[in-house]
């Protein structure tokens, strides 16, 4: 039996952190396919991911990574050292705020899992140019977004700037980034991202 059990589906970019943490620990888990709406009891805002731990269970990714992290040995997700936690801490909460109410949104947008009206659609897109070049520059001065070595950050931001290519407005950002660019191509080569490639949306819905 798999030590945990993941709620959510591949191609959601919360499911997919918690699953990269997942792989980046050596965690043994079970995705057990959950679209956001079936999650009953599991997280009464009815949004993916959540897991189950024994009798624990758990929602919210940044929980989610925290708790894995301090639980289960294997690299951590957080670094040690105070300033260097607080940074990763930083830039996870920049993906989840600026970058998620921006290019995410646009992302659901066209992928039409957030109907919105254009001229909302078209404000996340012009917010996206905004903030996408601030994770570009700072990949431009450490390799990942907290140093040498990658940490929770880099697993929130993988997961949606993986999108970008496929969707105009974003594909077009994401190729004005040469150092996100250098970076995803980094991240993509982790044996945690080919793992958690995500199914055609329309496969996961049959
Ligand atoms: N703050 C939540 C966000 C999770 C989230 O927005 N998940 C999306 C799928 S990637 C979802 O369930 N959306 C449905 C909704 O917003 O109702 C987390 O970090 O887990």
């Amino acid at each position: 039996m798999a030590d945990i059990k993941v709620y959510g589906v591949s191609p959601s970019s919360f499911t997919r952190t918690a699953r990269l943490a997942c792989h980046e620990k050596g965690i043994d888990y079970e995705l057990v396919p959950t679209f956001p709406g079936q999650m009953g009891a599991l997280n009464p805002f009815q949004k993916i991911p959540a897991i189950a731990h024994g009798d624990m269970t758990l929602f919210e990714s940044t929980a989610i990574l925290r708790y894995l992290d301090r639980t289960f040995p294997g690299p951590k997700l957080w670094p040690q050292e105070s300033r260097q936690a607080a940074l990763c801490d930083q830039w996870v909460s920049a993906v989840n705020d600026s970058l998620v109410n921006s290019a995410l949104r646009f992302l659901a947008h066209h992928f039409s899992f957030l109907p919105v009206p254009q001229e909302m659609a078209d404000m996340y897109l012009a917010k996206a140019r905004e903030v996408v070049p601030v994770f570009d520059r700072q990949l431009g001065r450490t390799r990942y977004l907290v140093g040498d070595s990658a940490t929770a950050a880099d697993l929130f931001l993988a997961p949606i700037v993986y999108n970008f290519p496929a969707i105009p407005g974003l594909k077009e950002i994401g190729e004005a980034a040469p150092n996100l660019t250098r970076w995803m191509r980094d991240m993509s080569g982790r044996p945690s991202m080919k793992a958690t490639e995500p199914e055609p949306i329309a496969a996961v819905a049959a």
